[in-house]
């Protein structure tokens, strides 16, 4: 496939982190999965917020509250939109995935799992969507089940469907696997736990920027993101959730903007989605959000595909022509990601060499320690692509680990 090559400048030109040199190299971001790099109009619309209409949102009678107020609203519309929500009821403004699970844990988990029910995990997930459950689980003497994945890294369908039964109260999956770049096949799934009585929450933090979401289509209860996977800021992101079951949760954290009346005696509780929004929010991390949202509307999703599709392709072919390059995670259905192992060498030590040659990939396990365990490998390599990378800086990643071989092997 033939890469636009023009329209990737043009991209590129609007980060301009991308353009330096580190360790005396040009540098190749290959670090995608763990934050992504952030557009001048992202930067910009953190830099005016401060500049032009700094102020408490929800608050103030004062013009500038009121202008910083429509800007926040504003992106929860645009956020609504990116998700094909039903309403803006649905959208929780949280500081991302992490946050996300552990409120739909805490919140639904604790009034809506009891002892002896079980929630389903799967062998790929982050730490995010494996820990908040162990505690729920604890707490609450329920069962936590792994489904498990076969060799290519893909959801064991068949163990998956067997593991699911009228006990089960809640799956939460991994739409993408950071790890393996597998794309689970979330429509299925959804059904399945449908099918039990079992709610699904979906962890996209590596789905939102690779893909179009739809929560509707999907009919996932709830589904988390992080806006800084995604050219957005960090400690930014959402959490869908279905507004009846919103509606039947209690608050997350209680404080400032979640209450209707708050007496000695008795607090009522704001309207959704406020009352999953305790305290002062992220202002201008949600008005940069939407900005990242513009951005990615703007390129399009075919586009995105497009590239991400032909990267993913063309560094699959470079990598596979190293002899003891091992590539882990090979799912038919997989997004840019590529993680691998060269031959024994420890992947940090590759990381340091190829650090040293400009080229940023992350190693070690990636926040899924209990995947690795089942690999029985102690990390991977993980060279991750987004939309602005090029096969230039593939054919870089590739002569690196040529020499990166000869120097440890
Ligand atoms: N993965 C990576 O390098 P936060 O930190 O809340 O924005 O996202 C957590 C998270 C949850 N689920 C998945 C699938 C993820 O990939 C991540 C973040 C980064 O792979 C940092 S560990």
């Amino acid at each position: 496939m033939v890469l636009t090559t023009t329209k990737i400048e043009t991209i590129r030109k609007q980060f301009p982190i991308l353009n330096q040199e580190l360790n005396g190299k040009p540098l190749v971001y290959f670090d995608n999965a763990a934050t992504s790099q952030k557009p001048l109009s992202v930067i910009k619309a953190i830099e005016d917020y401060y500049k032009t209409i700094n102020s408490n949102v929800h608050r103030g009678v004062h013009q500038l509250s009121q202008l910083a107020t429509d800007a926040f609203e504003e992106s929860r519309e645009v956020c609504r939109e990116f998700v094909n929500a039903k309403s803006i009821k649905e959208i929780n403004f949280t500081k991302g995935t992490t946050e996300s699970i552990n409120l739909v844990a805490y919140s639904f988990g604790r009034k809506f799992v009891s002892k002896g029910d079980e929630i389903i995990i799967s062998e790929m997930e982050h730490h995010s969507n494996i820990v908040p459950w162990q505690i729920l689980c604890e707490e609450r003497e329920a069962v936590l089940k792994i489904a498990p994945i076969n060799s290519k890294g893909e959801l064991d369908m068949e163990a998956f469907e067997n593991l699911i039964s009228a006990k089960t109260k809640l799956v939460s999956i991994v739409f993408i696997s950071n790890s393996l770049g597998t794309i689970n096949p979330a429509k299925r799934i959804i059904e399945l736990a449908h099918n039990v009585g079992a709610k699904v929450m979906l962890d996209a933090a590596q789905a939102a920027p690779h893909q179009k979401l739809d929560v509707q289509d999907l009919d996932c209860d709830f589904l988390s993101l992080s806006a800084h996977k995604m050219f957005g800021p960090t400690g930014m992101g959402l959490l869908y959730g279905k507004e009846e079951i919103l509606e039947e949760m209690l608050p997350y954290q209680a404080g400032g903007e979640m209450i209707k009346e708050v007496s000695f005696e008795k607090t009522t509780y704001n309207e959704l989605p406020f009352k999953f929004e305790a305290g002062t929010p992220n202002i201008s991390g949600a008005i940069a959000l939407k900005a990242s949202i513009d951005f990615i509307n703007e390129i399009g999703w075919d586009f995105i595909e497009q590239q991400e599709k032909a990267l993913l392709d063309y560094g699959t072919e470079r990598l596979t022509e190293i002899e003891g390059l091992k590539i882990i995670g090979t799912a038919d259905n997989k997004a840019s990601v590529i993680s691998f192992l060269l031959g024994d060498a420890h992947p940090f030590d590759v990381g340091v060499l190829l650090d040293n040659m400009g080229i940023a990939i992350r190693t070690g396990h990636h926040c899924c320690q209990p995947l690795m365990n089942v690999l029985g490998i102690e990390g991977t390599c993980r060279a991750s692509f987004a939309v602005y990378n090029t096969k230039e800086e593939i054919d870089r990643l590739y002569e690196g680990l040529l020499r990166a071989q000869k120097m440890l092997m």
